[in-house]
């Protein structure tokens, strides 16, 4: 474990440091709105990003809600009796002038719904919050490496997601989130709203920069004396390897919106065949960012699974290295693969190559996958909330994860493209995966964020609505995506609608779930049960500090002498050997 021997002997600082705890008010409100926004303390930003990302997160969620009732019936265009033309089906025909703008509002709620949680909650996601909380902490340091560029990250994200959502404020987009031309450059709505959303994922990937740029000189230079690259939790190999690719992959995403906004306001003919441009050319540059941005979503979330497997099973993550050197090696052939997402739009051989490429990635995913089921095998587990979302997300993450080789195959992929079946898959990834690990993550940290725990009964209950509903909202998505349906039509052929209905109905338990879990989340911080530094007996050094943390995390600089985890050797601390059985043989490291 990487115990801090310096702590040993220093009981009292647990009595809390000289500093108090970052959570202490300030005096009054206004000196404490002060300090909360003009903070550069990396738990202050880390929180401030967790609570924006969880209401656009609610946001993107009441659109999705949105759509689900929409698909409920097909929209459907007859000719009655008296021979007038007649639609049915629109729910959300009252929002609508006409028929055809009652399709509008259907993809723009589609689109709204994709821009927001991929650019404004996924790809911020896990790292800006938990990591800027946590990294720092878990490699014994003070804060981040450039704290006053964490702050302006914070302040450059909200701008630019505002910036988002102020075309939604004045009629919203209807390209779908990936903008592809020429939806976004001919034939969509109105420049304005197209050009604000544009230049707000422009924006937000600065805010994106910064923090890859932050973690990675952080997780360079500030480790606690003593701690080796092997010392590191695995949390923070991910978040490392999640921010080279914020740093590399970005860039990508700020030169392709500019050349959009070029080609919208002033016809620069980039993507415009007409005037010798290519369509498919932006398709590459898009995909050149967007595929590696799905590792920047999950590679974090296989972070936070790695930390509660083990944390929760009371025993070592099995093969330490190579669960660290799969992060390196996914964020590295993320860059090779980005033309899987456009078989269909190029010729043979080129997607012959991208197919063969595909099938590399899943190699350190699996290596990952088993490694955390060997750390299960003959574990002590305890089926606590964060663990039983950790053994939901590899149920789901699994699925999620398999359901992609029909995808990167060539000829399974020309049938199930641009389907329902798509659709599905990446919401097992995404959802099952990382929102899944978020909500892992956030139960397993939460006592040491707020120093208080949270009823565990409700909190389960949270748990099986979410997975149930999740799969009640998403596995029939498989389904109907296989015989055909679909992905971005509000109508639809009636042989689909009894698994429309189910999908439906899954997205209102899943509405269920997050409730449950906000009312848990609230009771605790009211009326939770103050928790002591270490309610899980976790080993890694965030477990050593206060909980809630003290201002500048340790009273002593920690020093490191093991590795993160040590389950089979030691006790951890506040433990006693009858709480804490030592598993029979000793497991490997
Ligand atoms: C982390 C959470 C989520 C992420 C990252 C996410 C992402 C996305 C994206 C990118 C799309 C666009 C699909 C396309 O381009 O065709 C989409 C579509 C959709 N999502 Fe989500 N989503 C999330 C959660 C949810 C939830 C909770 C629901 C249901 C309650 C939901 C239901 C839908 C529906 C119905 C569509 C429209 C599919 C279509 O008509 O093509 N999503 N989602
Ligand atoms: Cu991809």
């Amino acid at each position: 474990m990487s115990s801090l021997d310096s702590h040993a002997g220093s009981a009292p600082q647990h009595g809390g440091g000289h500093h108090g705890s970052y959570l202490t008010s300030k005096g009054s409100l206004w000196a404490d709105i002060v300090n909360w926004a003009t903070t550069v303390d990396h738990k202050k930003i880390g929180l401030m990003y967790l609570t924006a990302i969880l209401i656009l997160f609610f946001m993107g969620g009441v659109m999705a809600l949105v759509v689900r009732i929409e698909l409920l019936e097909p929209t459907r265009v007859m000719v009655n009796a008296a021979g007038e033309t007649v639609t049915t089906g629109q729910r959300l025909s009252f929002l609508a002038s006409d028929t055809a703008a009652g399709y509008n509002i259907y993809n723009r709620a589609m689109t709204l719904h994709g821009a927001i949680m991929v650019f404004m909650f996924i790809v911020p996601g896990i790292p800006a919050s938990l990591g800027n909380f946590f990294l720092p902490l878990m490699i014994g340091a003070k804060d981040v490496a450039f704290p006053r560029l964490n702050l302006a990250s914070w302040y450059v994200y909200v701008f630019g997601s505002l910036f988002a959502l102020a075309s939604a404020l004045v009629g919203g987009i209807d390209t779908g989130w990936t903008l592809y031309t020429p939806y976004s450059t001919i034939t969509d709505a109105d420049h304005w709203r197209l050009v604000s959303m544009i230049t707000g994922v422009f924006i937000m990937g600065f805010a994106s920069i910064m923090t890859g740029l932050n973690f990675v000189v952080t997780t360079h230079k500030l480790r606690a004396p003593g701690m080796g690259w092997f010392d590191m939790p695995l949390f923070v190999w991910a978040i490392y390897a999640t921010a080279i690719i914020q740093v590399l992959a970005t860039p990508v995403i700020g030169i392709t919106t500019l050349m959009l906004i070029f080609e919208r306001l002033f016809n620069f003919g980039l993507f415009d065949p007409r005037m010798g441009g290519d369509p498919v050319l932006f398709q590459h540059f898009f995909w050149f960012y967007s595929h590696p941005v799905v590792y920047i979503m999950i590679l974090p979330a296989f972070g936070v699974i790695s930390e509660t497997i083990t944390c929760h099973a009371r025993k070592n993550v099995f093969g330490y290295k190579s669960v660290a050197f799969a992060s390196l090696g996914i964020a590295a052939v993320s860059f090779l693969v980005w033309a899987h997402h456009m078989f269909t739009s190029q010729g043979e051989l080129t997607a012959a190559i991208f197919s063969f490429l595909t099938f590399f990635v899943a190699v350190p995913t699996a290596v990952k996958v088993f490694n955390w089921i060997s750390t299960l095998y003959k574990g002590s587990i305890v089926f606590n909330t964060p663990m039983l979302y950790t053994l939901g997300f590899l149920f789901l993450f699994t699925i999620g994860g398999l359901t992609g080789l029909p995808l990167a195959t060539l000829s399974t992929d020309m049938h199930l493209h641009d389907s329902y079946y798509v659709v599905a898959h990446f919401h097992y990834v995404m959802f099952g995966g990382t929102v899944i690990a978020l909500l892992a993550g956030l139960h397993h940290w939460w006592p040491k964020m707020f120093g208080k725990m949270y009823a565990e009964t409700p909190a389960k209950l949270g748990f099986w609505l979410v997975f149930l509903g999740f799969n009640t909202t998403f596995f029939i998505q498989f389904v109907m995506g296989a015989h055909g349906m679909p992905r971005r039509y509000a109508s639809y052929p009636d042989e689909y609608q009894w698994m429309h209905v189910i999908s439906t109905v899954g997205s209102w338990m899943l509405l269920a779930g997050f409730l449950t879990h906000l009312f848990t989340f609230i009771h605790s911080l009211l009326q939770g049960k103050p928790c002591g530094p270490n309610p899980w007996g976790g080993m890694t050094l965030e477990w050593e500090a206060d909980s809630p943390p003290d201002e500048h995390n340790f009273a002593h600089e920690p020093i490191v002498r093991h590795g993160p985890y040590a389950y089979d050797t030691e006790i951890p601390p506040h433990w006693t050997e009858d709480e804490y059985p030592l598993p029979d043989e000793p497991s490997q490291h």
